[in-house]
């Protein structure tokens, strides 16, 4: 399939790019993959900032002239009070490097309800892909946790404790040519994690051919802990894109896990949840990139979900939380 196969369901509300480059103060080529939520009387953004490299650089490296195309990245954070309007705080927030680490980047927030924030970053390293947890207060100061062992990230934390334990989605890389898969791990103080279980494999996700991953922390509803997650798949052509030959197209989708054992899932929408269609979404970097790491419910029953958009914009859309749960019901996978 391709992306022209599938259509944005109607009751997904698109509001567009709610940070941009444009609107950060210090070195920044894309603004993307951020996680969010409610923070205090409003909501915080933690945010992927790349730099060092711009659009141009891409055009000069495919006329032989440069080869400056290897971003450097760190996280940034921004402020709102009504999770449409940021103000992004001077200086990035948080980076890594040393001690094998290349960068951080690609942040979600989880409320735990008690004043402090889970954050989960993906880490480049020599040694491979890693996943780290750090829990904060002020979105200023990190308190590292656990950084997982190489080929692992895309981690997400559950708000609350099940059976007394932390609960993570994370995506493992599969040796062996096997796909990409979301597992799902317990924890009793975010430091040592295992009891991990298996919860869907690329192969049962019917827009995915390539890979799936974690999404956007879980929200609670009376039917079961709803998420988002990504599902890629190879294109025939390659998207209008920085980088050329860049032929993946990133779709977010949805799914409930059941609330007192979530590595079960109740329902699996069979078609994605958002398809790339808009400008801001198929050009830019990577075009073609949905990259969902964010979902906040509101009081009145709607939920805001934001997404990174070609690797180059951080973008918002509404829907009823009540859509998304029937979406999941009435498309579900598991009914063959
Ligand atoms: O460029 C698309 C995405 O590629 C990676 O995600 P995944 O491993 O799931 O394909 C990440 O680098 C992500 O940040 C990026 O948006």
């Amino acid at each position: 399939m391709s992306i022209e196969a599938y259509k944005t369901p109607e009751f997904i509300k698109r509001k567009g790019i709610a940070l941009s480059c444009k609107q950060i103060p210090y070195d920044s080529a894309l603004t993307f993959n951020a996680g969010i939520s409610r923070y205090r009387d409003g909501y915080v953004m933690l945010f992927r900032n790349d730099y060092g490299f711009c659009k141009q650089d891409f055009a000069d490296f495919y006329a032989g002239i440069s080869d400056n195309t290897t971003p450097k990245t760190n996280l940034g954070a921004a402020f709102s009070k009504d999770g449409i309007n940021w103000v992004v705080i001077p200086e990035s927030v948080f980076s890594l490097s040393g001690n094998g680490i290349n960068r951080v980047y690609d942040p979600r927030i989880t409320d735990f309800g008690n004043g402090q924030y889970g954050v989960c970053f993906a880490i480049d390293s020599n040694a491979g892909v890693r996943g780290g947890i750090a829990v904060t207060e002020d979105f200023r100061h990190f308190d590292i946790k656990s950084i997982s062992l190489p080929e692992n990230r895309n981690m997400v934390l559950f708000p609350e404790k099940i059976n007394g334990e932390y609960i993570r989605l994370e995506r493992p890389f599969l040796a062996c040519g096997r796909h990409h898969s979301i597992w799902l791990s317990r924890s009793p103080d975010l430091i040592h994690w295992g009891e991990s279980e298996l919860v869907l494999s690329t192969q049962d996700v019917p827009y995915a051919d390539l890979k799936i991953g974690p999404g956007a922390p879980p929200i609670k509803t009376p039917y079961g802990w709803l998420t988002l997650i990504h599902g890629v798949e190879k294109q025939e052509k390659p998207f209008a894109a920085w980088q050329r030959d860049w032929i993946f197209g990133y779709y977010g989708g949805v799914m409930l896990l059941d609330l007192e054992n979530p590595a079960k899932i109740i329902a699996l929408a069979k078609k994605p949840l958002l398809v790339p269609e808009m400008e801001y979404e198929l050009d830019g970097f990577r075009g073609g990139v949905i990259f969902p790491g964010g979902l906040v419910a509101e009081p009145d029953g709607t939920a805001k979900i934001y997404y990174g958009a070609a690797d180059t914009v951080e973008c918002l859309a509404e829907a009823k939380i009540e859509d998304l749960v029937k979406f999941c019901f009435n498309f579900n996978c598991l009914e063959k």
